[in-house]
């Protein structure tokens, strides 16, 4: 309760911020998008991360505002910079049509072209209430943004619902990626989730890439994005701008 009436007040005052990590294309090690990961400045000028709060936030309505701000945020980097990025929605989220009305809203009325931003959901999020979810997901495509599955295959998952859902993308878990180096079954596992996304048509993501040797068994089993701590950590605005520049 405390910490709830906290984040509001916080949230009047701007003390949130979105910071982003990159994602590269494994075809050719370009940066191809941004995903905004929200962190509280708080008083003293801490660095709170989100699994401090966004639990406790997920469970109330103030989980509304505060993705409305990062949705904000979100839209307004991706315009600004011409990069594509991606922001988490929670289940609640979904649920609520009038932020899905408001972030449609919002995306026509800046004008940036919405494929450039991207909403990524975790698979417990989308089988919650499946028919809910496939409602929401054409909703939110149907203005143009994107949709992909996050932490994909540590949820509940059935992979029937895959095919029912109007999704872009696929965010494989990292605890897939882990065991890549040492593991045969493992790269089998990954090779076969990989093959899952492309034969739905989907652009498929590993997450939590922390060695060059991952990078490059990913490459070589033509998954199509990276993301994780090899490239950067999630970083202020100007800090990956900065990091994205000194790469090229
Ligand atoms: O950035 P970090 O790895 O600390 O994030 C931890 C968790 O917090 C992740 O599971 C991430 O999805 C979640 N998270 C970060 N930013 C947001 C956000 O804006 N909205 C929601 N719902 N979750 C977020
Ligand atoms: O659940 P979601 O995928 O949105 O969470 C993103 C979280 O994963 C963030 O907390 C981020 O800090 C973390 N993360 C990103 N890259 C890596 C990585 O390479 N290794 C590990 N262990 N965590 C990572
Ligand atoms: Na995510
Ligand atoms: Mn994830």
């Amino acid at each position: 309760v405390r910490l709830i009436a906290r984040v509001r007040r916080s949230l009047a005052k701007g003390e949130f911020e979105l910071h982003y990590q990159p994602k590269l294309g494994l075809a050719d090690g370009e940066v191809t998008g941004f995903e905004g990961l929200i962190r509280w400045r708080d008083e003293q000028g801490n660095l709170i991360p989100p699994g401090m709060f966004m639990p406790k936030v997920e469970n109330t309505t103030l989980i509304a505002p505060v993705t409305r701000f990062v949705a904000t945020e979100a839209c307004r980097f991706a315009m600004r910079h011409e990069q594509r990025v991606s922001i988490n929605f929670s289940v609640r989220n979904l649920m609520d049509d009038a932020l899905l009305e408001e972030l449609g809203e919002h995306v026509r009325q800046s004008g940036m072209e919405p494929s450039r931003l991207e909403v990524e959901i975790t698979e417990s999020a989308l089988v919650h209430d499946l028919f809910a979810a496939k409602r929401a997901l054409e909703r939110i495509r149907s203005c143009g943004i994107r949709v992909s599955i996050d932490d994909f295959g540590t949820g509940f998952s059935s992979f029937e619902y895959l095919r029912h859902l109007p999704l872009t993308g696929l965010k494989i878990d990292r605890a897939f990626v882990e065991g890549l180096e040492h593991d045969r079954r493992a790269r089998k596992l990954m090779a076969c989730l990989i093959d899952v996304g492309h034969a739905l048509d989907l652009e498929v993501t590993a997450e939590g890439v922390e060695t060059q040797e991952q990078h490059r068994l990913l490459q070589e089993m033509g998954c199509d994005q990276a993301q994780g701590f090899l490239y950067a950590k999630a970083l202020p605005a100007e800090e990956v701008l900065t990091w994205h520049r000194e790469r090229e």
